[in-house]
């Protein structure tokens, strides 16, 4: 199965999308999602001008080689324009292989491990009750789990929160949008947040909260504990992980499970924190840590240190992400549960699926590979945007920089 074309498809309906479509002498095709939110076209160039140049000829057959060859054989390893840019590859060819193998993809990965798929979505609002109005109205549309993020008094504007009526959406403007960050109104303000969501719903609802790295260890350690009474799903991104010590120190004060990794590109990045038992699910994304070759080796890992899987899903990954991953959810058997946040209709005019949601749970759907496809035809009609996350400081202007 010889790859004779390869292509990337760049589209904007309401947000950017990087699509990598490879075909077969066969005729046969599979397409992988290549989006990095605020930095696709470094994605695009990789794939263009360094991937696709090496790919053409190859055996799609052989995915396993073609994911070392293009891992070891940058000799630049690792990094999420490099990671992103073979998960797309990946998941394209594992995408082939089950259609050739006329299998849902979830199949060929060892069958399935359960009959539905968790997933937790978000609610957030500028303040507590508009917050607990978007509790309930996430609660009725089936979801068990939910991520609960709100404004915080005397923050001016907060990250993971949309503005009223909007879909969130981080990357907002051209160039990055500069926020103000203050740890200690954040710390005062959020068990109170959480007190009244289980005033509200009760101890039966799952509760998940992001931080988005904007905590140092120590403060970090201090929200743990303070929402210990809530008893959370997680506690996602306390702190940034790069100094992966930084987990001791907040696993020694608080029994809150953590959530880290959405940011992880490979393994390694996911080691430490595994071995040392310092964290309780990892985050990484088929289309950001190397496609699914790379999240079973994740997995894997994780499951001899009790950590399971909970895959970062918002709507920055597109549908062909989400396709992927259900799939790779229906089997991983050490699954915790899998982010969806809900692409707009004018994003699903762009591609079709055949995953479906019930009563607060995910199928993968039956259809032979991973059940997505593009429009190509619709895509051209939305042209790239450039937009780009915004940047933190403190309130006296210091660059955040934990
Ligand atoms: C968030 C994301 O879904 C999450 O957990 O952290 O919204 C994240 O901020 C964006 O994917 C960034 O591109
Ligand atoms: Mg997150």
């Amino acid at each position: 199965m010889k790859i004779i074309d390869a292509k990337v498809i760049v589209c904007s309906p309401g947000r950017n999308f990087v699509t990598l479509k490879i075909t077969t002498a066969e005729g046969v095709y599979g397409i992988g999602d290549a989006t990095l939110n605020g930095r696709e076209l470094a994605v695009v160039s990789y794939l263009e001008d360094y991937v696709i140049p090496a790919l053409i000829g190859r055996d799609a057959q052989r995915i396993e080689d073609i994911w070392q060859y293009l891992y070891r054989g940058a000799y630049w390893r690792r990094g999420p324009v490099g990671l992103t840019a073979i998960a797309a590859v990946d998941v394209a060819l594992w995408d082939i292989k089950a259609k050739q193998a006329n299998m849902p993809l979830y199949q060929l990965l060892g069958g399935r491990s359960r009959d539905r798929i968790m997933v937790y979505t978000h609610a957030n609002g500028k303040d507590i009750d508009t917050t607990l109005e978007a509790v309930a109205s996430a609660q009725a549309k089936g979801y068990r789990a939910i991520r609960v993020q709100s404004g915080i008094p005397g923050i001016a504007k907060t990250y993971g929160v949309a503005k009223q009526g909007d879909a969130y959406e981080p990357a907002d403007a051209d160039l990055p949008s500069e926020e103000s960050w203050s740890s200690e109104k954040y710390l005062n303000f959020v068990p109170e947040l959480f007190k009244r969501v289980r005033q509200e719903f009760g101890d039966e609802l799952h509760l998940l909260h992001d931080v988005h790295h904007r905590l140092s260890p120590i403060e970090a350690a201090r929200l743990g504990k303070a929402l210990e009474p809530y008893h959370l799903f997680w506690l996602e991104d306390a702190t940034p992980a790069e100094n992966q010590d930084a987990f001791k120190l907040i696993r020694q004060h608080t029994t809150t499970p953590l959530a880290v990794g959405e940011v992880f590109n490979t393994i390694h990045d996911c080691r430490e924190l595994m071995q040392q038992q310092l964290i309780d699910y990892i985050r990484t994304s088929v289309v950001h840590a190397g496609g699914i070759t790379a999240m079973r080796r994740i997995a894997d890992l994780g499951s001899l240190f009790n950590v399971k899987m909970g895959s970062h899903g918002a709507t920055d990954l597109s549908p062909v992400c989400m396709g992927a991953a259900l799939h790779f959810d229906y089997w991983v058997p050490n699954f915790g549960i899998q982010e969806h946040m809900a692409h707009s209709p004018l994003m699903e005019s762009v591609f079709s699926r055949s995953y479906h949601f019930e009563d607060g749970f995910f199928t993968p759907g039956e259809k032979a590979g991973h059940g997505v496809d593009i429009n190509e035809a619709e895509a051209a009609k939305y042209p790239y945007k450039r937009a780009m996350l915004p940047v933190a400081r403190l309130e006296d202007g210091t660059l955040w920089h934990w």
